[in-house]
């Protein structure tokens, strides 16, 4: 009887918590994203691997009729892809398995093109595998790419060709463990060698795959797989391929026009502000100019100012980053990507090396039914669960920052709690200096992350001001950074009489040499235009 008595007491405990938990919190506002797509959005980047028979013919787009014995890489180690991808920090690696020209990764039951009739491995191989394997190894998560276009099957735009396509689907869903993100590319139609026929072909994208049955196969069998790109996606392509967002990005989507072909590409930078779905950005973008290794383009790896930007304008502006890495002819990571790979990740990691707000004294002008629970204090305790929320209909309200003393900054990091949907459309940030506030940001969106660059200030107190949102509002996080000067490369141009001016940004001095020798303080010191007529070769020196 005794326990009996304790346990009911216990059980109208919990209902009372759970009771003033559903008056006070905050109601669910807007379309909002699946446990699936936050879970995603977490792992914010991750890498792209185009490595295919265009490896070895020097191709982007494959026509079809490559003949798979040209795949032959000669020392094709996936555990150096997973190393890689690891010490960028990244958190997974998506795998184009087939491209355009059809050529498949995995030994498909359907299909002779593929690794079976290669020389890899006397035909016994299979990349996709191999890589499973290593994502686990490394703890990273899978992701696969498969080209609905494919220019090599002669029944391309019949129905027969949709049915092979869904049978590998479902092989490439069953056989590997789970696939965290399934691509399916845009492109589309055209000219090709469909089995030998040479010709263009078109093909109604939205019609001719049926998208909705396709979904449906796709999550009977893997409901954990996140579907991106064409038909009615999870996550959308950021409507460019140099791996930046619009600075106001809406993880949400009039998807319903958009599969109705209302929507241009370009509106994918910024989604749309009044979308009835949850269709977070993705940024995909190549660290070289190509998406396939090109060794001609081993001097035209992205400049780590490029790179930088493409962090900021990504990840910064409530986007993923895919990261397109491609191996080159040996099957490797080539080592003039890895180099500024590195450069890159240690200029991201030195920028948010150290908080400064969790010390901070934290006061907001709003607090919803005064309860602590959803107190400013949640911005800087480090849990992303916990959140500092205002009353219904309070959709504008400031928080301000107290620093014990004055802190240098120039970096503002802030999420929204996405759980109950995106309400911020706009918000100001200002620093006290010397005594008076100070504006030094106008912004719109926040999203699940938004980071903020700006000359460093050396600030008494931060205030974040939300001046206009959907609904009350909702912030997880609030933090800043002072990241290290970036110098970046500065920029040489010459005008028609051979006068070279050398721009930097202000308050940098220039040294230089034109003798190929590493400048020094004792060098030539650029104070103006010169005239030089020989070749000039700019390079950054670690
Ligand atoms: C594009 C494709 O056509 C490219 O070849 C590449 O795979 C890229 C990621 O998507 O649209």
């Amino acid at each position: 009887m005794k326990n009996i008595f304790f346990s009911l007491c216990f059980l109208s405990f919990v209902s009372t918590i759970a009771a003033q938990e559903k008056t006070n919190a905050p109601q669910p506002f807007g379309p909002l994203p699946s446990q699936k797509q936050v879970d995603w959005q977490e792992m914010e980047f991750y890498a792209f691997i185009h490595f295919s028979l265009n490896t070895f013919t020097n191709k982007e787009w494959g026509y079809g009729d490559e003949s798979p014995q040209l795949f032959n890489p000669t020392a094709l180690d996936v555990r150096q892809w997973a190393r890689v991808v690891k010490d960028a920090g990244m958190k997974g690696i998506i795998l184009v398995a087939k491209h355009h020209d059809g050529f498949c990764l995995w030994p498909s039951a359907f299909t002779e093109r593929s690794v079976k009739n290669s020389p890899w491995k006397n035909g016994k191989g299979d990349v996709i595998k191999e890589l499973a394997a290593a994502c686990k190894e490394y703890n990273l998560k899978l992701g696969l790419y498969l080209s609905p276009w494919d220019r090599n099957r002669a029944d391309y735009g019949k129905p027969e060709y949709v049915t092979y396509f869904r049978n590998q689907l479902k092989e490439l869903l069953t056989n590997y463990g789970d696939v965290f993100e399934m691509w399916f590319d845009g492109a589309n139609g055209g000219d090709g060698f469909y089995g030998g026929a040479n010709e263009t072909r078109k093909i109604n994208t939205l019609e001719y795959y049926d998208w909705d049955e396709t979904y449906k196969l796709i999550y009977k069998i893997a409901p954990k797989t996140l579907v991106w790109g064409i038909g009615p996606s999870e996550a959308r392509w950021i409507g460019n391929e140099e791996g930046f967002a619009n600075a106001t990005n809406w993880s949400l989507l009039r998807q319903k026009d958009d599969l109705a072909g209302k929507v241009h590409y370009s509106e994918f930078m910024s989604g749309h502000e009044d979308g009835e779905k949850w269709v977070p950005g993705e940024a995909d973008v190549s660290i070289r100019p190509g998406w396939f290794y090109h060794e001609v383009e081993d001097d035209k790896v992205r400049s780590l100012d490029e790179m930088v930007d493409i962090y900021y304008k990504s990840i910064g502006r409530n986007a993923t980053l895919l990261l397109n890495l491609p191996p080159d002819k040996t099957g490797l990571i080539n080592e003039h990507d890895i180099r500024r790979l590195k450069e890159f990740t240690a200029v991201i990691q030195s920028d948010f090396k150290t908080e400064l707000l969790a010390g901070t004294k934290v006061s907001a002008d709003n607090i919803r039914a005064n309860d602590d629970t959803f107190s400013a204090n949640k911005l800087i305790d480090g849990d992303k669960n916990t959140y500092w929320a205002t009353d219904n209909g309070v959709k504008t309200a400031a928080v301000v920052f107290e620093f014990d003393t004055p802190t240098a900054i120039n970096r503002v990091l802030l999420q929204e709690y996405i759980q109950l949907g995106q309400r911020i459309k706009a918000f100001t940030v200002e620093v006290k200096v010397d005594g008076k506030w100070k504006a030094i940001a106008n912004e719109t969106t926040i999203g699940y992350k938004r980071i903020l660059r700006f000359d460093r200030v050396l600030a008494s107190a931060l205030r974040v001001s939300i001046t206009d949102a959907k609904a009350s509002i909702v912030l997880s996080n609030i933090q800043a950074f002072n990241a290290p000067t970036f110098v970046r490369i500065p920029e040489i141009n010459r005008d028609k009489n051979g006068e070279l001016t050398i721009k930097s940004e202000a308050g940098n001095r220039i040294y230089y040499t034109v003798d190929g020798s590493v400048p020094t303080v004792k060098s030539t010191l650029y104070k103006a235009p010169f005239r030089y007529n020989k070749a000039v070769q700019k390079k950054r020196l670690q």
